[in-house]
């Protein structure tokens, strides 16, 4: 039996979605032999109410310098990291003051550039070399390092304390939180403030968006476990405020113990997710039910389009589809290639089922009659874009919140 990555309480997996690879370890025809697969099982802690991966491959193997993940790459989510970085800027003070906000996995940039443009004293932490050097590229400070206790302690005698600590889409990634809770409130100022968001649990158990568990994400979050995971670390919720981005995100405030006053929507959000079940393992072992109708309707949605001798072609070969492809066991007999924006994904093979990955221009040349929506959380962006397909008979295939054609 493991021990919960946050309380250490024993932990046992309630599901396991077999073998898995690298979910943005996009690869070449020489290295399918050498593919690494590891099994994905995952956990509920009763005690701390942490939903986590049983077992995370090693860092570096997910996040190096090709990793293929850009975050600046859909307009959404630019416009996204512009309303963030302003909401940030509200809560502390102006920069005239030398105030100081740091970033953890700042990726390329995409939401420090604001901090920059408006003079804030900035850095970001980003450890995929490719991504970060884009960013400093930009003239945004970034070191490309992991963040831990120890980088904290030197950030602080090279830098001083920071107003705000904020990260995006990363806090989920790193498998030592406590360690990581320590160095934020280490580098916090006693009136500064952590914020940050991730996708949300309540979200991925009401739509059965099994897609969101994958190697990266070794946490999938609710109130209730950030509360207790940052609380030994002395932090505490302030506010709750959910997303809409990743096809549902909580944005989480939290400060040092009793430094500001908690907004009401902390209690009211707790209250909510006591009601969801997400305080209690039950739930899970339905989601476990749902994630395998899930899977078993798209399969045979898919074998079904097979026979009758028509193609489907994928929409965004997302770190998410692999969980997909790997878990529901579709190949190149279901899904001929997919198409993605990313030119370091293009020309190169999905993880584990190994199915094509080829540019945009390629597929608009291409008249596909279906098209699987891999990138379902960009759908009104893509629907916007793409809206002479379905005007010309091309029909959407999703699998989120419910397997359907439309
Ligand atoms: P998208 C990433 O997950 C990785 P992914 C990471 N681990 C994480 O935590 C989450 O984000 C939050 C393409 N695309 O955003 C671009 C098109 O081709 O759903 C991307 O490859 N055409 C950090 O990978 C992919 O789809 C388009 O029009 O699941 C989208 O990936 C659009 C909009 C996107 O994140």
């Amino acid at each position: 039996m493991k021990t919960c990555r946050i309380c250490d309480h024993k932990i046992e997996p309630f599901m396991s979605f077999g073998k898995m690879p690298i979910a943005n370890g996009f690869l070449n025809k020489s290295e399918f032999e050498k593919e690494y697969f590891f099994e994905m099982k995952v956990s509920f802690c009763e005690n701390c109410y942490m939903f986590q991966l049983d077992e995370q491959p090693d860092a570096t193997m997910m996040f190096h310098e090709n990793y293929a993940f850009f975050s600046s790459l859909s307009k959404y989510m630019q416009k996204h990291f512009k309303s963030f970085a302003h909401f940030v800027m509200e809560l502390i003070p102006l920069p005239e003051k030398n105030s100081f906000v740091i970033e953890l996995g700042s990726n390329d940039g995409i939401m420090l550039e604001h901090f920059k443009n408006a003079n804030y004293r900035h850095l970001g932490i980003e450890p995929s070399s490719n991504v970060a050097k884009v960013a400093l590229e930009k003239g945004i400070n970034t070191l490309s390092n992991f963040f831990d206790l120890n980088l904290a302690n030197e950030i602080y005698n090279e830098h001083g304390l920071a107003d705000a600590i904020i990260c995006a889409n990363v806090m989920c990634h790193i498998p030592n939180l406590n360690d990581i809770a320590k160095g934020i409130a280490r580098l916090l100022k006693p009136n500064g403030l952590l914020i940050f968001e991730d996708p949300y649990l309540g979200d991925m158990v009401k739509k059965v968006s099994y897609d969101q568990i994958y190697d990266e994400h070794v946490f999938i979050f609710s109130a209730h476990s950030v509360a207790k995971a940052f609380g030994t670390s002395g932090l505490e919720l302030v506010d709750l405020i959910p997303q809409t981005t990743h096809g549902g995100s909580m944005r989480y405030v939290l400060a040092h113990k009793g430094s500001h006053k908690a907004s009401k929507s902390v209690i009211q959000i707790l209250e909510e997710e006591k009601s969801l079940g997400l305080n209690k393992i039950e739930t899970f072992n339905k989601f476990k039910l749902n994630c395998e109708a899930s899977r078993d309707s798209l399969r045979e949605l898919l074998e079904g389009i097979r026979i009758k001798g028509e193609t489907v072609v994928g929409y965004g070969a997302t770190s998410k589809s692999t969980t997909v492809l790997n878990y529901c066991n579709l190949n190149t007999d279901h899904i001929c290639y997919i198409s993605d924006t990313t030119p370091i994904k293009q020309n190169k093979y999905t993880p584990g089922m190994h199915i094509p990955v080829k540019s945009y221009d390629f597929f608009k040349s291409d008249v596909p009659k279906y098209v699987l929506l891999f990138a379902w959380n960009h759908s009104d962006e893509i629907f916007e874009k793409e809206s002479k397909f379905s005007e010309q008979g091309g029909r959407w295939i999703r699998f989120v919140p419910r397997v359907e054609i439309i």
